[in-house]
């Protein structure tokens, strides 16, 4: 027994390797793979010689841009196997699947046998190392699946004909509407297309699952599921580069939608069975999203033309489903039988406010941003008005601290000064109002205030008005990969992309400590909307300062810190795979502090500073005298100032530090996992950096024993880091910034 497997190619090749590779591990089963679209490049090329063999590799031509409706129906055209699998170019199944689907398919002589789908962000190595869980973790578990489980393993017993209802149960399986009907990962006994005569409709762009999948319900008929497979449904973390149909936001697909609904209730009489799930999905579709769109909608095409056609659908579908539809969906038909628009967006209006009422007594943040966009935005913009905010609220610190300084130094009275900060013992050594981060005050500040000096990106709700303006100081030149250049986005929300990609855009001006940077930020931040200012780091102002050692020296007495000790300073970064939950990191200390005292404690203390992300508290029990922890120090250019020595891992930190040209080490007991799995790096670490890479705290004490030795041996390899990233900084890039920005 054959499958043929049909891979329609949209032209995302990185996709593709996951997908061909998947059908290779693939055990136990006769099959030909079908790939329709060709690519006219050397990768292409490569990967299909690669896999020509192991999968009966065959390429069909067709254009690259056409519809996936005609790219399956040439494939179905071609196939030759018993069974029919579709999968997708951006997809990729596990191992088992096709066996497991055809072994029970001839057991069970089933002409339809449905497998198990999971949603996910992830390549196929990142998933199976991952595994479920990582799905399950972020919530990413296909609820559709769930639904499809529980329908066909029902037995049925109380139905008259339990295997129409099972077919039934697979059209309407996608529990968000049948928009989600798929054809995926259904094993298909290829009679049942070939004696009907079933090809997809080559009309339609976005939905023509639909009509396909009618047709299978129609003819097959029997139909189970399979628990034993897994069809991994992988999302595109990247809508704007890459994105999949389901994520491209076109206004015309509703017009689509409805003409596929219309044609789909076309095929079936209207009493049938199939009518009546269609009907009442539709209604569905209604409640929960068109009226979304033409609630108080200005956009008159949906006020009146596609208002319109969904009156005349309303007046078509069948009655006998009403009794089972809420209140407010039988409100809605009637009104719109009755084509009463305005009585519709009354009713509509009212039963969002009221679901709007649920959400913000649940939530008090919801209410400040309810304030945000119906009071604060409406008031004016306030000339003089500056807002500061470093690492969500979590200190007085990095570029945007800078900033102040210089603007309250050098314009006294002429603005006012907003810093966001959420500890109220916090104190402004200048002029300035403190507010909580999402509080209303804060939502106030928001929409009325001129600038805003962030380090980190504001917001998803805040939405820039005209007239204001956004300076971005970011906060490190970047060492590991960000955002668009991050293949895979495991630590953040899978749809961080896509929300940076909205969020830059609101940034008026970007602050770039080096061309490296600003180099980088175009391609990782896609930044070429607004202004960079390639000027230095004005957190690094201070390691210029004249008077730098006094400075430390007050510093050290302050946190009282020995005097006739040097000082070592470990500053490590946080691991985007080992955390408790969403910005709550976790940190295992590896430095030995006990060694190390033994070792090092009667010339040096250590000075231990986690990331701002680190929710672990480190405990220092027995070396309290060797070893001070300033992890809730807000500012680390001052630290840097009173350190000797600096131990780091892949944090921007060093960059920094090297302005002060003292030596560092680089603890990267982890570099090949950071490196290969989580991350990637802008620069060849072991070629690069200033100092050593060591593994161990014995490394670490050997190094710092012969700091002289290390220092000697790294000098040119210094110098070149310096001029290649610390050139700009002089102590003047507050200065430059504020001059640009505050005109
Ligand atoms: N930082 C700190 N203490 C640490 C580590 C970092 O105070 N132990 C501060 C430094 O100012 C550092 C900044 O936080 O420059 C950013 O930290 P990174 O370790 O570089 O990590 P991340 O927050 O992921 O930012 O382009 C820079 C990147 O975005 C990295």
């Amino acid at each position: 027994m054959k499958v043929s497997i049909i891979v329609p190619y949209e032209g995302y090749y990185n996709y593709l390797q996951d997908c061909l590779e998947s059908i290779q591990d693939q055990k136990n089963v006769e099959l030909e793979t079908l790939l329709v679209g060709n690519q006219e490049t050397d990768d292409f090329k490569k990967l299909v010689e690669m896999y020509k063999d192991t999968i009966s590799l065959q390429v069909i031509n067709c254009p690259i841009e056409e519809g996936v409706a005609k790219k399956r129906n040439l494939g179905l055209d071609k196939a030759t196997g018993d069974y029919i699998y579709f999968l997708d170019s951006d997809d990729y199944i596990m191992p088992n699947t096709l066996s497991s689907l055809l072994e029970k398919a001839l057991k069970e002589d089933l002409d339809l046998t449905v497998g198990k789908r999971w949603v996910t962000w992830f390549k196929k190595q990142v998933f199976e190392t991952m595994g479920p869980e990582k799905n399950e973790e972020l919530n990413l578990k296909d609820k559709d699946d769930d639904r499809n489980h529980k329908f066909l393993e029902k037995d049925y017993t109380d139905i008259e004909n339990p295997n129409e209802q099972r077919r039934i149960d697979l059209l309407i399986r996608a529990k968000k509407g049948i928009r989600n009907i798929t054809v995926l990962n259904i094993l298909i006994k290829r009679n049942v297309i070939e004696e009907h005569h079933l090809r997809f409709n080559e009309d339609f762009i976005y939905y023509s699952d639909l009509p396909f999948v009618e047709g299978l319900v129609m003819y097959g008929n029997k139909i189970a599921f399979d628990e034993e497979t897994l069809y991994a449904k992988r999302k595109h973390n990247d809508p704007i580069n890459t994105p999949a149909l389901s994520q491209i936001k076109d206004e015309t697909k509703f017009d689509e939608f409805i003409n596929v609904y219309k044609y789909a209730i076309s095929l079936v009489d209207k009493e049938s069975r199939i009518r009546y799930y269609l009907d009442s999905k539709m209604i569905k579709y209604y409640s929960n999203y068109f009226a979304k769109k033409i609630r108080r909608s200005k956009n008159d095409f949906w006020r009146d033309e596609r208002f319109n056609q969904m009156a005349l659908l309303m007046k078509d579908v069948r009655d006998d489903l009403l009794k089972n539809m809420s209140r407010y969906q039988q409100k809605l038909v009637k009104l719109s039988r009755n084509h009463d628009l305005s009585g519709t967006q009354k009713v509509i209006a009212k039963h969002l406010a009221k679901s709007k009422l649920k959400k913000m007594l649940k939530n008090k943040n919801e209410v400040n941003k309810y304030l945000y966009r119906h009071r604060y935005l409406e008031e004016p913009i306030e000339e003089n008005w500056v807002m500061f905010e470093t690492f969500m609220g979590k200190s007085y610190a990095d570029s945007p601290k800078y900033i102040y300084e210089y603007l309250a130094k050098n314009y006294p009275g002429k603005y006012k000064f907003i810093w966001v900060l959420n500890d109220p013992k916090e104190k402004l050594p200048y002029e300035g109002i403190i507010v909580k981060r999402f509080t209303k005050k804060y939502a106030y500040y928001l929409a009325k205030s001129k600038y805003f000096v962030f380090n980190i990106r504001q917001p998803l709700w805040f939405r820039k008005r005209e007239g204001q303006v956004f300076l971005e100081t970011w906060h490190g030149t970047p060492l590991k990969r960000l955002a668009f250049d991050q293949e895979e986005v495991t630590a953040a929300s899978p749809t961080y992309k896509a929300q940076f990609y909205r969020q830059k855009q609101e940034w008026d001006y970007l602050i770039a400590a080096n061309k490296f940077s600003s180099d980088i930020f175009k391609s990782c931040f896609m930044y070429t909307n607004g202004t960079m200012l390639e000027i230095g780091y004005p957190r690094n102002d201070l390691l210029y300062a004249p008077n730098k050692d006094e400075i430390a020296l007050e510093l050290k007495k302050k946190l009282h810190i020995p005097l006739d000790k040097k000082t070592i300073l470990y500053a490590p970064t946080w691991r985007d795979d080992e955390y408790y939950g969403k910005g709550k990191y976790k940190f295992k200390l590896k430095l030995d502090l006990e060694m190390m005292k033994k070792e090092l404690g009667n010339e040096y203390v250590i000075l231990l500073r986690t990331h701002h992300y680190i929710a672990d508290s480190l405990d220092v029990t027995g070396v309290e005298d060797f070893a001070i922890n300033l992890s809730k120090y807000d500012d680390i250019t001052e630290i840097y100032l009173i350190s000797d020595i600096c131990i780091t891992d892949y944090s921007s930190v060093f960059f920094d530090f090297a302005n002060l040209k003292r030596p560092m080490l680089f603890y990267t007991y982890d570099i090949d996992k950071y490196r290969d799995v989580l991350r990637g790096f802008y620069i060849d670490m072991e070629k690069e950096l200033p100092g050593p890479l060591v593994y161990s705290t014995k490394e670490v004490i050997e190094q710092i024993k012969n700091i002289d030795e290390m220092t000697q041996k790294y000098a040119q390899r210094y110098e070149e880091f310096y001029q290649r990233f610390c050139s700009i900084d002089d102590g003047q890039a507050s200065k430059r910034a504020c001059e640009a920005v505050f005109k």
